[in-house]
């Protein structure tokens, strides 16, 4: 909708037809005409912002890769995402839903794409700033469950850290809430646990991306760093919100 004559038509249409041209300068046409696009937009997918500012996760992740990691990783998902039509999937049900219905026939684009734009959205909610590097685990019912399905909380580490630093390539590490017991599990590229084509499935209650996009700028080839560095930045309370809510 780039033709003037086309978009003053459509802001008519959005009640805005009484602004005087005359009275709006260029960018400010141009940022009516961006916003008359959203507003009539059929690209479902957005990119939100961080629920904190790039360098919040210092020292334990730097600012440059948060920014990179979020403008051109996360938004390529999304971008990508807005340029496919939907296949097998509805694209009007909310996007974990989506996630649950990708099978062995929904296309590479869709849950590729899909996989990245979801997973990302939930890993920037399971991380916190931890700038005085305060001890950090969780408590009440989910530090319960930890104990119970997995002797202590420094056993869990222990085996989640291992299970992330062995994943073979890209992908994620998971913690997963299955028939009421938690596992840990990882899945390669942009997979999830919800998804039917995951060989372990089960509700997501804590997230770790382990694409050397996550930390390669500051830890190179050395993803056991990086994981040691995650567990002061994870965030216990959405973990627990997760976990209530199933
Ligand atoms: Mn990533």
């Amino acid at each position: 909708m780039s033709d003037r004559r086309d978009f003053f038509k459509k802001i008519g249409l959005l009640g805005l037809s009484g602004i005087a041209t005359k009275l709006v300068s260029n960018d400010q046409l141009s940022a009516l005409e961006t916003l008359g696009n959203q507003s009539t937009s059929s690209s479902p997918f957005t990119l939100a912002p961080l629920p904190y500012a790039y360098n919040a996760l210092e020292p334990f992740i730097d600012e440059q890769t948060m920014m990179i990691h979020h403008t051109k990783h996360h938004q390529a998902y999304v971008t990508k995402l807005n340029e496919t039509p939907s296949t097998n999937i509805d694209f009007l049900v909310d996007d974990m839903t989506k996630c649950k219905h990708i099978d062995s026939t929904t296309s590479a684009v869709i849950r590729n794409n899909l996989g990245g734009h979801v997973n990302h959205t939930l890993f920037w909610t399971l991380l916190k700033p931890n700038k005085e590097s305060k001890p950090n685990s969780p408590s009440g019912k989910l530090a319960e469950a930890i104990s119970k399905d997995f002797k202590s909380f420094d056993e869990f580490k222990k085996q989640f850290s291992e299970k992330a630093a062995k994943h073979f390539g890209s992908g994620w590490c998971w913690l997963i809430l299955q028939n009421g017991k938690l596992m840990i599990t990882t899945t390669p590229n942009q997979d999830n646990p919800l998804m039917k084509v995951a060989e372990q499935k089960g509700n997501i209650i804590m997230a770790l991306d382990v694409w050397e996009h996550a930390y390669y700028l500051k830890y190179q080839n050395k993803r056991a760093d990086y994981i040691a560095n995650w567990w002061n930045l994870a965030n216990w309370e959405k973990a627990e919100e997760l976990y209530q809510s199933r």
